[in-house]
């Protein structure tokens, strides 16, 4: 299947659950009025698109509406999706850290997918020639580093790590020296998300920065925070949260496959202004995409064959 289709299927239930109810209300009212916006707000919020995303969205195309003079609430679809596409926009999406000598460090709470993403991002970074270093710096749980080892045996990849309770930092830096010793253009290091306990924490990622600064200083820099795409605007908050504690250059949605809730997306770029980097369509090693905004919209509101176009 090629990507555009995976995503157009991988969409359904957001899809249902979104563009359903426009189509309903773009179909529904026979002119633009009060309700008719009350109704798309509805429809928007309930869609996990966020309070903020969605009144930015509609304050715009209410704009629209009125300049271009449209009348009818069919004729503003495409201004909806193009308003939609506007708050999603965070610029052009870099990818530089593939291209270069760099260091990702995966953060995000327990049971998001960071160290599947990991296996999932070795196993891409693989197929393109590099040389890739993987460092189990989740400690808190020895399955964690099992867990890793299984993913870099299937990525082929080298991973360096430390018996349960080592100091995460301090494999860092033994998988630094690896990386170094190895020229290896990617590490990756997978860690422990205890959100709960911030202050812990923020610490651990601060001992994690320093060692990358001191040890690593050449190497390109890229923070990326996991989030389950199922939690909808949980995972809107888990974003603040981290973004207080790090300087994130990127978010990943995983679980994407499958859920009502991939409205979650506009919300984190319009609201947060981060750009989300690839998404999680499942639990194999292919199952990682690039996220681009304009195609994400274009297969939301794109119906597939099959299904009944109301
Ligand atoms: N369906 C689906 N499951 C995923 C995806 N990413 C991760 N998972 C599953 O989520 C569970 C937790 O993943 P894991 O990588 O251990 O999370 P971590 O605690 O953040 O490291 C595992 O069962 C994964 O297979 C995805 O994109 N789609
Ligand atoms: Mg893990």
């Amino acid at each position: 299947m090629d990507f555009f289709k995976r995503l157009v299927s991988g969409l359904t239930k957001t899809r249902e659950n979104i563009v359903s109810g426009i189509d309903s209300i773009f179909h529904g009212f026979s002119k633009i009025d009060e309700e008719f916006y009350e109704e798309l707000e509805e429809i928007l919020i309930m869609g996990d698109l966020g309070v903020k995303a969605t009144y930015a969205i509609l304050d715009d195309l209410r704009q629209k509406v009125k300049e271009q003079h449209i009348k009818e609430p069919l004729a503003c679809k495409q201004l909806l999706i193009d308003s939609i596409k506007e708050q999603m926009n965070v610029g052009e999406t870099a990818y530089e850290f593939e291209e270069k000598t760099s260091v990702v460090l995966v953060i995000g709470v327990n049971g998001v997918g960071k160290t599947t993403t990991i296996g999932k991002l070795a196993g891409k970074l693989k197929g393109q020639g590099k040389k890739v270093v993987l460092a189990a710096a989740d400690t808190f749980r020895a399955a964690a580093g099992e867990q890793l080892k299984e993913w870099a045996k299937r990525a082929d990849a080298d991973l360096i790590g430390g018996q349960e309770g080592a100091d995460p930092a301090a494999i860092v830096y033994d998988a630094v020296a690896a990386a170094k010793a190895r020229k290896a253009d990617v590490l990756l290091c997978d860690t422990a998300g205890r959100l709960h306990n911030k202050k812990n924490l923020m610490e651990e990622l601060k001992k994690i920065n320093r060692v990358l600064e001191r040890e690593y200083p050449e190497a390109f820099r890229e923070t990326l925070v996991v989030l389950d795409g199922t939690t909808g605007q949980n995972a809107l908050s888990q974003a603040k949260e981290f973004s207080e504690v790090a300087d994130i250059t990127g978010i990943i949605l995983t679980k994407m496959d499958g859920t009502a809730k991939g409205g979650i997306a506009v919300a984190i770029q319009a609201e947060l202004g981060i750009p989300v980097k690839y998404i999680g369509v499942g639990e194999t090693i292919d199952d990682l995409q690039k996220f681009d905004s304009d195609d994400f919209v274009n297969a939301l509101f794109t119906m597939e064959e099959g299904e009944a176009a109301c």
